[in-house]
């Protein structure tokens, strides 16, 4: 990495800004700081793009309370870094944005707390990232804002600078209206969507939700078309763009020897098992590994499956650990994959596998070829990446994967076997149809899941909506 002071480039034409920067900064036990990489599929998406353009990210660093960190540039990426105090942390990120609006997005799989201090560290650090890209950006440059911290930033920095092409896109669901409607804030946020020239959600129905409120409660005049809304003298688009990943690299990393042969030693690990059943998810309540445990469960106790034949394994990732309710459910996860054990297991070999770990790509990829079922059973799912990279790893087209309705990739990936996660016997069943489904079946289904992932990938989906805003790609 070739690093160097951002003073000397001329302002970016291109800025994307995110609750986060691609790189976190580390404190050093000797009191120094450095910048790790934090890899992720929004970088690599846009990373090409930003640097051909000398384009810019601006976003927080990940630690609080470090006002001193200069822009830097990093292979030719500038990063602006946008300082929080500990208290914004705790009641804008974990508060307002996760505390509030996640489950509020989320169909109120957990009720959603509606606290006035929130809202006002929210308001606060919005004005803060759009008083700091107007400082940033080029003349007329182009403003990609990322997602449901920031909703408020569109309308903010369309006040400071009403050059800017400014693009806005909600990676979480876009909640039903008589939910959205709950917020005592809800006009505040549908205004400031409407900062925006470009509004993008994951489907068709985020689409509808919003267009109901824009029209309804915020001052979004006529609606043009299907998809545009006049606002003042403005015109508003809003569209459907499903994010996708960079399938050609999942499939390449998957064809590989090594990860070929570590799928292969994971089998050999487990005792040959019959079936390998996987679930990888962040460790959160919207996922459902709940209800993929509960239909393994019930399954074992119906002797429909021998623990000698299926076994399962679930990856959680450790997510937002300082939440208690995420603590909470950590703990229910914990004991109902101790309780499966306890009563299925044999020494040397449990019903269960569950790592609270996160896994580099490689050992995610020899997973994924590894596994004969997948399980993605989210109550509600923006999109859910790790369908698609289940799919782009079964070069083989091994593999059947039960997915949610509830997901929004279950729009694209309709040769799934389809799930309604609140239907325990739905979920066991189809579990146990995907464990026994013949094996042409099962080819057929992954052929087409794969034609799919495969032509529509990150790049096209960062494409497709840069263009709806106008921005030559
Ligand atoms: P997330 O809720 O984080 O994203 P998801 O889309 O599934 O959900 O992405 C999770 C990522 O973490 C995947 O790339 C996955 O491989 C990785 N991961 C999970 N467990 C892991 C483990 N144990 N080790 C290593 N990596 C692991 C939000 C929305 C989604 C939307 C995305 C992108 O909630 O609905 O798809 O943004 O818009």
């Amino acid at each position: 990495m070739t690093r160097s002071s951002t003073s000397e480039l001329p302002p970016p034409d291109f800025v994307v800004v995110a609750n986060r920067l691609p790189v976190d900064l580390e404190k050093l036990p000797d009191g120094g700081r450095r910048w790790k990489r934090s890899p992720g599929g929004l970088v690599t998406a846009l990373e090409p793009m930003l640097r051909a353009r000398d384009g810019a990210w601006i976003g927080w660093p990940g630690i609080p309370d470090v006002d001193d960190v200069a822009p830097l540039v990093e292979d030719g990426l500038q990063l602006h870094p946008v300082n929080l105090t500990a208290a914004e942390v705790e009641n804008y990120y974990e508060g307002f944005s996760n505390g509030t609006l996640w489950p509020l997005y989320h169909d109120v799989v957990a009720p959603p707390a509606f606290h006035r201090h929130w809202w006002q560290a929210y308001v606060a650090v919005n004005q803060r990232f759009a008083d700091h890209t107007a400082k940033v950006a080029a003349d007329g440059a182009t403003v990609w804002i990322q997602d449901y911290q920031l909703q408020l930033m569109p309308g903010m920095l369309r006040e400071l600078r009403p050059d800017l092409k400014i693009g806005f896109f909600l990676h979480i669901p876009f909640p039903p209206t008589e939910l959205f409607m709950q917020l005592p804030w809800r006009s505040a946020i549908v205004e400031g969507l409407l900062g925006a020239d470009v509004i993008g959600f994951h489907t068709a129905g985020g689409v509808r939700n919003f267009r109901w409120l824009a029209t309804h409660i915020a001052n979004a005049g006529p609606v043009r078309s299907r998809n545009e809304l006049t606002v003042g003298r403005r015109t508003v688009k809003l569209g459907a763009f499903p994010i996708s990943i960079d399938s050609a690299q999942l499939d390449a990393l998957s064809r590989t020897d090594e990860v070929g042969k570590r799928a292969a030693q994971i089998r050999e690990d487990l005792g040959n098992p019959k079936k390998i059943i996987l679930g990888v998810d962040r460790l959160d309540y919207t996922k459902g590994i709940d209800v993929r445990l509960r239909a393994f469960h019930e399954l074992l106790t119906e002797h429909r499956v021998q623990v000698e034949d299926a076994v399962m394994i679930q990856l959680a990732t450790p997510s937002r650990e300082r939440v208690e309710l995420y603590q909470r459910m950590r703990d229910d996860i914990e004991m109902s994959v101790g309780r499966i054990n306890g009563e299925y297991a044999h020494v040397g070999h449990p019903a269960v596998h569950y790592l609270h770990q996160s896994l580099p790509r490689d050992e995610l990829a020899a997973f994924f070829l590894a596994a004969d079922v997948m399980l993605v059973t989210p109550l509600r799912d923006g999109m859910n990446l790790v369908a698609k990279e289940y799919v782009a790893c079964r070069h083989d087209n091994g593999g059947v994967l039960v997915l949610s309705e509830f997901a929004g990739a279950a729009v694209e990936l309709t040769s799934a076997l389809l799930v309604n996660p609140h239907d325990t016997d739905g979920v066991k069943n189809t579990l146990y149809a995907a464990l026994t489904m013949a094996p042409e079946e099962g080819r057929k289904r992954m052929r087409t899941l794969r034609k799919q992932v495969m032509t529509h990938d990150v790049d096209r989906w960062a494409r497709s909506f840069l263009e709806a805003l106008g921005m030559d790609t």
